[in-house]
């Protein structure tokens, strides 16, 4: 049973017991259930306590079984609730480290309520694309105000219990031992009758109608794709002008509605997509991690600098090399820079600022860095500096030390070669900017060693990044994909496109910047680099020529003041450009290509299955290891919009057939070639099966 029943003297104690978060699926309902009858049963029994083993009173509701028979079957959490709720003898919730979701639901139930302090207390339904669907929302503002009630339901953040202390959520905070605190107040309470109820209490706030209708401005505009936020306000609104059962049932109609939304089943799935990413099937959970207690970067450029940071931010003391004192301090002078700007925006306290600048010093020499247990390369994308640079990494670093290549593309397994300690050896691929952009990708190599795994991983968590591994390619998995994705973009603007057609109708799909305003903010020279090395590597991959021609005009983007777009000085603002578009229009002309309108629908599919597609060739090819890896590499690190988890979930939603017959229609137009259906989504599309 995934909940145990003992007695006390005259208290019965319920413990959840549902590794790893208590989670509230049918088997632990039924437990509580069974305990109740049997604490009901028995005359020795005065009161009862509810509490959870492990890290978590309850983490809620077991997000696994949503939209399967085992979420609806009796006891529903409604039932097991109405259970503790109606039961003659007084039912004390003990909470501690974390209450969420359907497990505060069912501790609301509870006729009184006791808590551990610092236990993380939330109702964050709303992240998952839905809302409290076990009476949360009619009985959290009855405990902690309307406003707190609001705003704890609407962001889903956790609130410590020491917080809410003097609210009517709790009757008492335990500072010693909670349990034996829990049952002497249950003992306590045992005969006081009548037994207190949450649902009882009346909300009293004076001229709710406006507040109400204030919130729902304020969260209508905050809520963007997503309609759980506005739902979350319109029920906790029916907790202040509705008898309470029905108030219940608004919650519970608005919770069946949002359940079965696309925008709700891709929130869940890039939850778990989050935390499967983190496991590598043949790297087992406690292979040894080497310890971490010093870092080094090589370079001081845009990417060293901001890698620097991540380290300083988890506390790890880093040292940058570079090789002149002026690119040193340049880049020292930016990390400063980087830290005071967030500090100005009350983000930092002066205190954490010291102690982040504190922790990144310098040097010229390799020597200096000798000691680090990691270093992390990120030196110019050229597989010769590279050579040079592991080479004299592999002379310097102390055995055991990590090396890693911030690499976006170019081979591992070659870099590694460079050393004699391939084991060593790692791809740590960051995104610009390195101390912001979450994902990191993780690149093994045929050699690099499982315990170099294992801390990679662990250290993409320290630093606060969702670690994805990848195999070695070229791009990886990100790159890889959005080289066809720039593909796709550059034809649609020599068949009839502009910049800013593509880019407004990439966002209104919901990314957060099209190719071409991206390719302006990174800089176009990078592609271009890139893509010459291609022609020479892979001639028979076609590109439009407009990203070259645009380069050769030196238009790199923003840090040259104009690119796809015009910029003016100090301003960031992506203008079009009649230059760009002339150029654009004759270069159609000059390869005989007729421009035709095309459809924001063609812009997407194009682009979006251009990728899918890439991505069932990475999946076969065992570069990315699950369909959820590449999402949330794409959710993480590429602007993919939240709301329609990413390429793979996303073509899942469309269904897998209907991605393969557009393909085959745009396989007949120009440059069909890059239209070949991938083997596996070819097959999959074919027995109506889903990536995910
Ligand atoms: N259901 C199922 N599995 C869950 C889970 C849940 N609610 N919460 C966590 N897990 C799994 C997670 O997938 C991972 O699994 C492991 O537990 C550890 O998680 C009616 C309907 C609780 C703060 O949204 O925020 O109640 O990878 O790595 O960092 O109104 O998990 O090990 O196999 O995150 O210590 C509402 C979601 C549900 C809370 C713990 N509750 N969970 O953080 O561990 S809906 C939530 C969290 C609901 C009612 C509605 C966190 C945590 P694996 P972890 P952690």
């Amino acid at each position: 049973m995934t909940a145990e029943y003992q007695v006390n003297g005259a208290i019965a104690v319920i413990t959840l017991n549902n590794p790893p978060v208590n989670g509230l699926g049918l088997s632990t309902r039924t437990a509580i259930v069974d305990g109740m009858k049997k604490a009901l049963g028995d005359n020795a029994v005065k009161a009862v306590v509810i509490t959870g083993a492990g890290k978590a009173f309850s983490g809620g509701a077991d997000i696994k079984e949503f939209n399967s028979p085992k979420a609806l079957a009796e006891p529903t959490l409604h039932t097991v609730i109405n259970v503790v709720e109606n039961s003659i003898k007084p039912v004390v919730a003990a909470i501690h480290t974390v209450c969420m979701g359907g497990g505060l639901e069912l501790a609301l139930g509870c006729h009184y309520r006791v808590a551990s302090p610092g236990a993380q207390i939330a109702l964050p339904e709303v992240k998952l694309g839905i809302l409290p669907g076990a009476g949360g929302t009619q009985r959290l503002p009855r405990v902690v105000g309307l406003e707190m009630a609001l705003n704890m339901i609407v962001s889903g953040t956790p609130v410590p219990s020491e917080k809410l202390a003097k609210t009517a959520l709790f009757n008492e905070l335990i500072e010693g031992d909670l349990m034996q605190g829990a049952q002497a107040f249950a003992g306590k309470v045992a005969d006081i009758r009548p037994l207190p109820k949450v649902r009882d209490i009346k909300i009293d706030y004076p001229n709710h109608e406006a507040f109400l209708q204030f919130s729902r401005n304020t969260v209508k505009a905050m809520a963007g794709p997503f309609p759980a936020p506005l739902k979350c306000v319109e029920a906790i609104a029916a907790a202040v002008t509705e008898k309470f059962d029905d108030g219940l049932k608004i919650e519970r109609d608005l919770f069946v509605e949002l359940v079965q939304t696309t925008e709700s089943k891709a929130l869940r799935h890039a939850f778990f997509a989050e935390r499967a990413a983190g496991k590598i099937p043949d790297v087992p959970e406690d292979t040894p991690a080497r310890a971490i207690k010093s870092a080094a970067v090589i370079g001081a450029g845009t990417m060293g600098g901001g890698i620097a940071m991540n380290f300083a931010n988890a506390g790890i003391p880093v040292k940058i090399l570079e090789m002149k004192q002026e690119a040193l301090d340049k880049g020292l002078a930016t990390v400063r820079k980087n830290y005071e700007n967030t500090m100005k925006k009350g983000k930092l306290t002066p205190e954490k600022f010291e102690q982040r600048v504190g922790l990144i010093t310098g040097t010229l020499s390799y020597e200096e860095i000798g000691q680090a247990d990691i270093v992390v390369e990120a030196v110019f994308e050229d597989m010769g500096v590279k050579e040079a640079v592991f080479k004299k990494l592999d002379e310097v670093m102390r055995p055991g030390a990590i090396l890693a290549s911030n690499t976006s593309t170019l081979d591992v397994d070659k870099i590694a070669a460079f050393t004699k300690r391939p084991q060593d050896v790692i791809g740590t691929h960051f995104f610009s900017p390195a101390n912001v952009m979450k994902l990191l990708e993780i690149v093994r190599g045929a050699k690099t060693g499982k315990d170099v795994l294992a801390t990679t991983m662990a250290l993409s968590k320290k630093i606060k990044k969702t670690g994805v591994v990848s195999g070695v390619c070229d791009g990886f998995i990100g790159n890889r994909m959005v080289e066809q994705y720039s593909r796709q973009a550059g034809f649609l603007l020599e068949e009839g496109c502009t910049p800013e057609q593509v880019d407004k109708a990439v966002e209104k799909f919901g990314f957060a910047m099209g190719p071409f305003r991206m390719g302006d903010l990174a800089g176009n020279d990078i592609g271009w680099y890139i893509r010459k090395r291609r022609y020479v590597e892979k001639p028979e991959v076609t590109y439009s020529k407009t990203a070259d021609l645009l380069c050769e005009m030196g238009r790199y983007g923003q840090k040259t003041g104009a690119g796809w777009y015009d910029y003016k000085p100090g301003d960031r603002k992506a203008y079009p450009s009649q230059i760009v578009n002339d150029m654009v229009v004759k270069h159609s002309a000059d390869i005989g290509v007729e421009r035709r309108k095309i459809s924001d629908q063609e812009i997407i599919e194009r682009l979006v299955f251009a990728l899918v597609n890439e991505g069932a060739y990475i999946l076969e090819e065992g570069i990315a290891m699950r369909a959820s890896d590449i999402d949330m590499v794409y959710l993480t690190g590429y602007g993919f919009p939240l709301f329609r988890g990413g390429p793979m979930f996303y073509a899942d939603t469309v269904g897998l057939p209907n991605v393969v017959m557009a393909m085959e229609k745009y396989a007949k137009g120009r440059h069909g070639d890059a239209w070949k259906p991938a083997p596996l989504l070819a097959k999959l599309a074919a027995e109506g099966k889903t990536f995910n």
